[in-house]
């Protein structure tokens, strides 16, 4: 029988990710799996961590003895925007799997276009046979990512690998070996020279909302591509989906890829579902692997019982 007090688990995941991931994680401790009806009513103040996914506002309440919080994901606006917390230490999902996955997604994306990939999808429904004679190369093409984070960082190297040209901008100035960056006073000079822009920002007080029409507006209109793209896959909450919709029919964007909505699932209704200049994917960009999450936060207690600090502790202030 363990000593050692619970980790309670409440993961809005696909439920049988979650129960094979549980099968043998946590080895040491007893395990509070809330998606489990039997468990609905367990007194949860004995629990010491949580692991969590857009939880049952109830279990910050219910679960006193806390001394950490493990968010499910990269984002934090899941559980900082929607409920009271307690105040202890909120740590995000950082691990290579997740990195890797929306790394691929950003490269996928950016070929896509650059590789007249709508135009060729469309062709091949209607049986035409045509080649685009236009075609540029990734180096004639400049990438423009905001958000220089652990996922930013790894998909500027990436696209860079792949002949883009590739520029960053962040809140606070970066540096990044072969990589021109920008920080929040020279926004105006980083959109001015981007073709393809990439968000992956979180949602935060500064960033809901930050791409609008203005912002839209200053992308680079003489690139290659015949006018700017837009990739998000960071939070539907930063884009103001109504301007985005209109800036996508009136060609201030010529096409965009959109990973995240407003509100998911996205609205059947939504006129982005038909666009034809825009590719929709269920939030599906980086999904958090279960078994690399649950790994990360083994990794975290065993950090805190060896006294050491944890990592990838959220800064409440900032908001991510
Ligand atoms: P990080 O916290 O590592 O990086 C965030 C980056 O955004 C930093 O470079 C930060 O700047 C920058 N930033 C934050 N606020 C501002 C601001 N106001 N102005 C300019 N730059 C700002 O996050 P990750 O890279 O790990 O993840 C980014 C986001 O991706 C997550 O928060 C989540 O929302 C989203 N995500 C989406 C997934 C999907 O499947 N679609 C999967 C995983 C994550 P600075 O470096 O100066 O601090
Ligand atoms: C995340 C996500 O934040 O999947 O990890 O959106």
């Amino acid at each position: 029988m363990s000593d050692k007090r619970p980790v309670v688990i409440d993961l809005r995941f696909a439920r049988e990710s979650v129960v094979s991931a549980l099968r043998s994680a946590f080895p040491d401790r007893p395990v509070i799996d809330m998606g489990d009806p039997a468990n609905a009513d367990r007194d949860l103040s004995e629990a010491e961590f949580a692991v969590v996914w857009k939880p049952d506002p109830e279990l910050f309440r219910r679960a006193t003895g806390l001394k950490a919080i493990f968010s499910g994901g990269a984002g934090v606006d899941h559980i900082l925007s929607a409920y009271e917390l307690p105040d202890l230490p909120i740590i995000r999902f950082v691990d290579r799997s997740l990195t890797d996955r929306m790394s691929e997604w950003v490269v996928w994306q950016c070929l896509h276009h650059l590789r007249n990939g709508i135009a060729y999808a469309s062709q091949q429904r209607d049986r035409v046979w045509h080649e685009i004679a236009e075609q540029p190369e990734a180096r004639d093409v400049t990438v423009g990512v905001m958000g220089l984070g652990v996922l930013g960082a790894d998909a500027v190297r990436k696209l860079k690998v792949m002949g883009f040209d590739v520029i960053g901008w962040s809140r606070r100035a970066k540096s990044i070996e072969g990589i021109e960056t920008f920080d929040a006073a020279t926004l105006d000079a980083f959109l001015g020279q981007t073709d393809i822009l990439v968000g992956l920002l979180p949602l935060t007080g500064d960033t809901r909302g930050i791409y609008d029409r203005a912002l839209f507006s200053k992308l680079r209109r003489t690139g290659p591509l015949g006018g700017p793209i837009f990739l998000n896959a960071g939070r539907g909450g930063s884009q103001k989906e109504n301007e985005l919709t209109k800036c996508l029919a009136d060609g201030t964007l010529n096409a965009a890829s959109l990973d995240v909505f407003e509100k998911e699932p996205l609205p059947a209704d939504s006129p982005l579902w038909t666009m034809p200049n825009v590719i929709v994917t269920p939030h599906a960009a980086a999904a958090s692997d279960v078994r690399a999450l649950f790994r990360h936060v083994e990794a975290q207690i065993a950090r805190v019982e060896a006294g050491k600090a944890l990592e990838f502790v959220v800064d409440r202030t900032s908001g991510y």
